[in-house]
């Protein structure tokens, strides 16, 4: 396991006093939303009375219906429940969709309506590193993979610029590499011999002693790390999986050996979004979404501002590192700029990472690990040149901004209609919030592209997250050995385990003294009873009324699980023990 920092960019910005407002537009060529519906379940009266559904009847209503709404409608069959399959005869845009469901909705002989979903294979993909990415499936420290590809979302579709170091031609990316561009001008960094050139791979970017700092800095692979997270291939039985494994990267090269210049990156930007770059061809597949893992101190000047202010008028969603000096990111660029999602790194316990900045200019936070879990992507072997495909766990903000890049590529793909703000809007709003907002000071908190997509999609489902804290005080022995676990109502919460299971379900801490944790995913609007335990019968807060004379006698926790597709933050703190340990039953 090897944790590197990100590369920054080595150059001085002067600071500006003004920024250019930012106008997001969607241009106009964009295709219309392609989130489509085109069955419905229709629900019947329950019980059955003399208001039921009527197949026939309804049939004769749907014809209305469809004048009403452009939509032809037909009943397709009746389901063993009772309830109705409706076809229409071409799949509806959102709108349609809306106001088909509501014209059923106000039939009398009408329970429910809601369009058919599409059902996806509920597997885990094969790639064999798959386990060891937290990033993608932990339930705390995750970002919801998964569910979200069981929707049948993948950023098919969808370009997104990595603009780094390059790539390498590695296996689990072969797929996904579009054509892309050299922007690097300094032939004496690049090391390909060149300046700027057609050919985006990556050579290399180690420095020898003396070029950029007194030590040997082997090849970083960067850009080819960056590239994994968002688009490796799933289910090759290869590797790792990508977040949005149907993109396509764009790889633009800007960093080289020592970082690279801003000049080079204000060209890059422009060009991968689908502006004119003097002396370069046109970019024949621009980007919906740019990544950039980089920085560089100072504020945000006005050239990188009016090319960033250009891709979001064209429709393209910037995406920008936070950077790694643990301070305020309003002191970076491009973390500072406008318009921008500025993107901090946060850890398996999914709380802002110690190195990460922090601060008003960033938006979300995404897994970018820590020394003890880093975040597994694809790497070229050479401590130079390149040799071989590999894997390997980096550190950073570098590695936080792809989750979000690719989680901008899944929701693109379903809903291409998507402007920057609109797309920033759907990641910050469905982010799992900060425990403590005023410590993590990570924008709205992690992002949860599952919650995301079913806010885009306009399909919130019918579960919700309870983040589950407990403060323990530190300096208590008996608290700190054992681990502390949650007892309560456990087969409503869908572990499968009995209720009241002391031990059952563990909560997660990363050392002695800091908060237990976990997220519970929940039918929404459950309401659960429950008790911390330290995993046994005989330390549970208090287990049941007839526990032994000499315990303290403390009430049931209750909680009620929020509305669908939300977060709720539950947090029992510090002392709540306190007297309680142990309670014989
Ligand atoms: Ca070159
Ligand atoms: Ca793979």
């Amino acid at each position: 396991m090897s944790s590197r920092t990100p590369m920054h960019l080595a150059v001085a910005v002067a600071a500006v006093t003004a920024l250019l407002p930012t106008v997001p537009a969607v241009a106009a060529d964009r295709p219309p939303g392609a989130a489509t519906t085109s069955s419905f379940l229709v629900g019947a009266q329950r019980p059955s009375t003399a208001r039921s559904t009527d197949p026939t009847r309804l049939t004769d209503d749907l014809a209305a219906v469809g004048r009403a709404t452009g939509a032809r409608l037909t009943v397709d069959r009746v389901l063993a429940t009772g309830d109705l399959l409706v076809h229409a005869d071409r799949p509806l845009p959102r709108t349609t969709t809306e106001a088909v469901l509501s014209r059923l909705r106000a039939r009398a002989d009408v329970a429910w309506a809601t369009p058919a979903a599409r059902l996806a294979p509920d597997q885990t993909p094969d790639d064999p590193s798959f386990a060891a990415q937290w990033d993608l499936t932990d339930p705390v420290g995750g970002v919801y993979a998964e569910p979200a590809w069981d929707s049948g979302a993948d950023g098919s579709g969808v370009t997104v610029a990595v603009l780094d170091t390059g790539v390498t031609h590695h296996r689990d990316l072969a797929g996904a590499l579009l054509p892309g561009y050299d922007f690097v001008s300094s032939a004496a960094d690049a090391r390909d011999g060149d300046g700027r050139d057609p050919d985006a791979t990556d050579p290399g970017d180690w420095a020898e002693a003396g070029d950029c700092g007194p030590a040997f800095r082997a090849s970083s692979w960067h850009g080819t790390h960056v590239a994994g997270t968002i688009a490796a291939t799933r289910d090759n039985a290869t590797g790792i999986a990508g977040l949005a494994p149907g993109a396509r990267i764009q790889p633009v090269r800007v960093l080289a050996r020592c970082g690279g210049s801003i000049a080079d990156l204000v060209d890059a930007i422009v060009w991968a979004s689908g502006g004119t770059v003097p002396g370069v061809p046109d970019d024949p597949t621009p980007a919906r979404v740019l990544n950039l893992s980089l920085g560089a101190p100072g504020a945000c000047d006005p050239a990188t501002q009016a090319a960033i202010d250009g891709a979001l008028a064209r429709g393209v969603s910037v995406v920008v590192s936070a950077g790694n000096a643990g301070a305020d990111a309003a002191n970076f660029t491009p973390a500072s700029c406008a318009g921008v999602i500025t993107v901090a790194a946060s850890t398996t316990m999914g709380e802002r990472a110690g190195y990460s900045n922090r601060g008003t200019s960033v938006a979300l936070a995404a897994p970018g690990g820590d020394h003890e879990h880093g975040v597994l992507s694809t790497v070229d072997t050479g401590r130079t040149t390149p040799e071989g495909d590999g894997y390997a766990e980096y550190a950073g903000t570098s590695m936080a901004a792809p989750h979000v890049a690719a989680a901008a590529a899944l929701l693109l793909g379903q809903r291409p209609d998507l402007a920057p703000a609109e797309l920033t809007g759907l990641l910050t709003g469905t982010a799992r919030p900060p425990v403590s907002p005023a410590d993590c000071r990570c924008g709205a908190g992690v992002l949860d592209v599952d919650l995301a997509l079913r806010a885009a999609t306009g399909h919130p489902g019918d579960t919700t997250r309870v983040l589950v804290q407990v403060g323990v005080r530190p300096g208590d022995p008996e608290i700190e050995q054992p681990g502390v676990h949650l007892a309560g109502t456990l087969d409503r919460l869908g572990t499968g385990l009995p209720d009241w299971d002391p031990g059952a379900y563990p909560l997660r801490r990363v050392d002695t003294t800091g908060p237990y944790r976990t997220v519970l995913t929940v039918p929404a609007g459950t309401e659960l009873e429950y008790k911390y335990t330290l995993g046994d019968w005989d330390h549970v807060e208090q287990a049941y009324t007839d526990s032994d004379a000499g315990c303290v006698d403390v009430d049931n926790r209750r909680l009620t699980a929020g509305p669908a597709g939300t977060t709720q933050v539950v947090a029992d703190l510090t002392g709540s023990f306190r007297g309680v340990w142990p309670c014989r039953r």
